[in-house]
């Protein structure tokens, strides 16, 4: 029997550049602040109840779909690969490919590494024959895997539309890197959401019990921790809908009175109704998703789907 172990790193990228980027994007012509920062620990919980929401279909659409199509995907992917979970989260996605693939080892890869840890350490106990990895990266700039991801072939796993949160742009570019990371045998399983009606992406991002709403708030929390700033939740509101001429959700974080916001070294004015962009989800047709894969050196293309065509799972070769 194979032995299990747990290894960890930390992205060694220093604060500095956390505190330039967080400044930079609070003092632009219309404030954003970048969506990674919605992962701290709480923000990672949140998100984990957003998936369990009635109106936020993607998480167990693309669950049916990988239930459906378990047999032609395994066929697809093969056994014994190393399984690279990008945003591993709690790690529930790949959790439901283990049976299906059998991985040598799975890689699990996540901003937010204390909610990683403990994820890993539950499923650890479940799946003790695979070797578990946790990798606490920012791997939307880079993806240089350490050392401690084993030879053999490789699968990267990115489920959950995440790929949504980048600009098509900045998504050919990520893609076209995990292309160059999967050598020539390696693949990727990729969620990716479609373009559906207004009224459902509208729900899902701004559901009724408020859940996104405090998801969306929360990030104000966490950049008063990383910047030492003084936003106060109470003065803003959550926004989240469907913007159909950019085929993408956007939220927002919109000023509920005239505020200003302080950080050490700078501050910045906000009037009432004024908002900070705080996340793009993009959707995408089915044949400009697999374009996209396509453009970024991927062949040999494979898409299941639900019936209703609301979400896809894209197997991609190198
Ligand atoms: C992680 N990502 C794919 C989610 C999405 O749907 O864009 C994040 C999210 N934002 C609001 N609800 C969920």
């Amino acid at each position: 029997m194979p032995t299990s172990s747990l290894a960890e790193a930390r992205d060694a990228r220093a604060s500095g550049a956390i505190v330039s980027e967080l400044t930079a994007g609070l003092l632009g012509k219309s404030a954003a602040i970048s969506p990674k920062f919605l992962y701290d620990a709480l923000g990672s919980r949140l998100f984990e109840a957003i998936c369990e929401l009635p109106e936020y279909y993607p998480t167990r659409t693309e669950a049916a779909i990988v239930a459906r199509h378990g047999a032609d995907i395994a066929r697809a992917v093969g056994v014994g690969t190393t399984l690279i979970d990008l945003g591993a989260g709690n790690c529930a996605k790949a959790a439901r490919l283990f049976p299906l693939l059998h991985p040598a080892q799975y890689v699990a890869v996540d901003i937010s590494y204390d909610f990683l840890r403990e994820s890993i350490e539950r499923l650890q106990q479940r799946f003790p024959h695979i070797e578990m990895t946790g990798l606490g990266l920012d791997f939307s700039s880079h993806l240089d895997l350490p050392g401690v991801v084993r030879p053999g072939k490789r699968l990267f796993f990115y489920p959950g539309s995440s790929i949504g949160n980048y600009t098509p742009d900045e998504a050919r570019d990520f893609l076209r890197r995990a292309r160059d990371e999967c050598d020539d045998d390696g693949a990727l399983l990729i969620g990716i959401d479609l373009v559906k009606d207004a009224a459902t992406l509208d729900a899902a991002y701004d559901d009724a019990i408020g859940v996104t709403a405090a998801f969306n708030l929360n990030i104000l929390r966490h950049v008063n921790l990383l910047l030492g700033a003084d936003f106060d939740v109470a003065q803003w509101r959550h926004r989240g809908f469907f913007n159909a001429d950019d085929s993408r959700v956007e939220m927002h974080l919109e000023a509920r009175e005239a505020l200003t916001v302080r950080w050490p070294g700078g501050e910045r004015r906000f009037a009432a109704g004024e908002r900070i962009h705080t996340e793009n989800s993009y959707k995408y047709r089915q044949s400009a998703a697999v374009g996209l894969l396509e453009q970024a050196g991927f062949q040999s293309v494979h898409v299941w789907t639900d019936p209703d065509q609301w979400f896809a799972v894209i197997y991609a070769r190198a």
